[in-house]
């Protein structure tokens, strides 16, 4: 019956960690999934998470099926966090949000219902690059997917003025996907100055923008800092679409806790898109996870665990620029490259785009049993104070 089936390709990013699994050298680096580990390596559980599960078992909770649309103190929770307690819309109560399966499951609930119901396009317009899963995710839920100038390699920086080209071409009301911070895999964010560029043109042009943040708290440290840009488009009176994750930022990711959520016009108008969000919800998987929701709700509903979850937050985020640091450090002082590596250090977020070409990236696999994306990604998470020397040392070597 299944004679016929075609073996398909590893996924390109969770295909990395198969391979270094596989690999025996103690040397051995994991720079490919974006994945926290604290400076020995190790996967890192939130102090403010293990206390709040500690809370969950005190309260003898039940595990009762949540709502199709899931834990409402989580998603009220989640939707303060990410828009701020002077939201207009969220006072004036019309964000529909519902729970989701994480990040990726809220890009799949916003594709689908912008595939049913938004009224002007069909295709979507995603960042070159973005993360992978973008485009399979789109397409996967009836959209036809497009792209936008952003990451210019002549200056691995962004492309600015092609974005804003791209953005004053495209068709009145077409749907654009912005990565609110912390871009992947490119580590390059807009400054504010040009997000309100952008959020001027967009307001312009009529364009709906769906903003993915999978990342509050991981660039700066700071989640209201990072949520800059979604803040500004919200004031300026756009109708954004929003995914929403705690995989990174409470170390949640095989909870898959996240939330969708999209502002409309009125209580009723959110009325009538939050029934919408369950029709298509319920027959996919009837209702969200309630762990993870439960565990974050505790932690942002909790005075005390929110004050130490966001320290954590900073705690991670600080880590990072401080193996960006030595790395560069490290690559110009001691091991001697010429090469400009600036960009390690300007970069945001979990990740820094090194310019590494396909060859170079095979070469470091190879030889130095370091594991990265082909398009030399690397997670910096992945990095500790032990062997951020030898990380140096190899990729001074591939790029010699
Ligand atoms: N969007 C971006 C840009 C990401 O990098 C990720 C995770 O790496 C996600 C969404 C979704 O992740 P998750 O489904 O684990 O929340
Ligand atoms: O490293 C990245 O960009 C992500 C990580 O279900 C990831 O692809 C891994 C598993 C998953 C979602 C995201």
């Amino acid at each position: 019956t299944w004679a016929n089936v075609p073996q398909g390709p590893a996924d390109p990013i969770l295909g990395i960690t198969e391979a270094f699994k596989a690999d025996n050298d103690p040397k051995k680096m994991n720079l490919g999934v974006g994945a926290y580990r604290d400076d020995s390596g190790k996967p890192y559980v939130l102090s403010a998470v293990r206390k709040a599960e500690q809370l969950i078992l005190q309260d003898k909770l039940d595990k009762e099926y949540l709502p199709i649309n899931g834990l409402a103190s989580f998603t009220q929770s989640a939707a303060l966090l990410a828009y701020g307690k002077d939201s207009i819309p969220l006072i004036e109560k019309r964000i529909a949000a519902t729970q989701s399966i994480s990040g990726t499951g809220a890009l799949r609930i916003g594709g689908t219902f912008i595939s049913r119901f938004y009224p002007h396009a069909k295709k979507i317009y995603l960042p070159t690059p973005t993360w992978g899963n973008h485009n399979a995710v789109f397409k996967d839920s009836g959209l036809e997917v497009a792209s936008y100038r952003y990451f210019d390699k002549s200056t691995i920086g962004l492309d600015f003025k092609g974005l804003l080209e791209d953005l004053k071409n495209a068709p009145k009301h077409s749907i654009f996907l912005l990565h609110a911070c912390a871009h992947n895999p490119t580590g390059v964010d807009p400054t504010r100055e040009q997000w309100d560029e952008i959020s001027n043109i967009i307001k312009e042009q009529e364009h709906f923008p769906f903003f993915d943040m999978a990342y509050q708290g991981f660039a700066s440290g700071d989640t209201n800092r990072d949520a800059y840009a979604l803040r500004k488009f919200v004031s300026d009176g756009h109708h954004i679409a929003l995914a929403q994750s705690f995989a990174k930022n409470m170390g949640l990711y095989g909870e898959r806790a996240g939330t969708f959520s999209i502002i409309t016009s009125s209580p009723q108008e959110k009325t009538v898109v939050d029934s919408q969000l369950k029709i298509l919800i319920r027959p996919m998987y009837s209702n969200p996870p309630l762990n993870g929701a439960r565990i974050a709700s505790y932690v942002l509903g909790n005075s005390e665990l929110n004050q130490e979850w966001l320290s954590e937050v900073k705690l991670m985020a600080d880590r990072i620029i401080t193996m960006r640091d030595k790395l560069k450090n490290h690559l110009v002082n001691d091991v001697g490259s010429k090469h400009p590596w600036n960009h390690i250090t300007d970069q945001i977020g979990m990740f820094c785009f090194t310019g590494l070409t396909p060859q170079q990236v095979e070469r470091i696999t190879k030889e130095f049993h370091v594991y990265l994306t082909k398009d030399g990604r690397i997670s910096l998470a992945g990095i500790s104070s032990h062997n951020v020397k030898y990380l140096a040392e190899a990729i001074h070597e591939v790029t010699r």
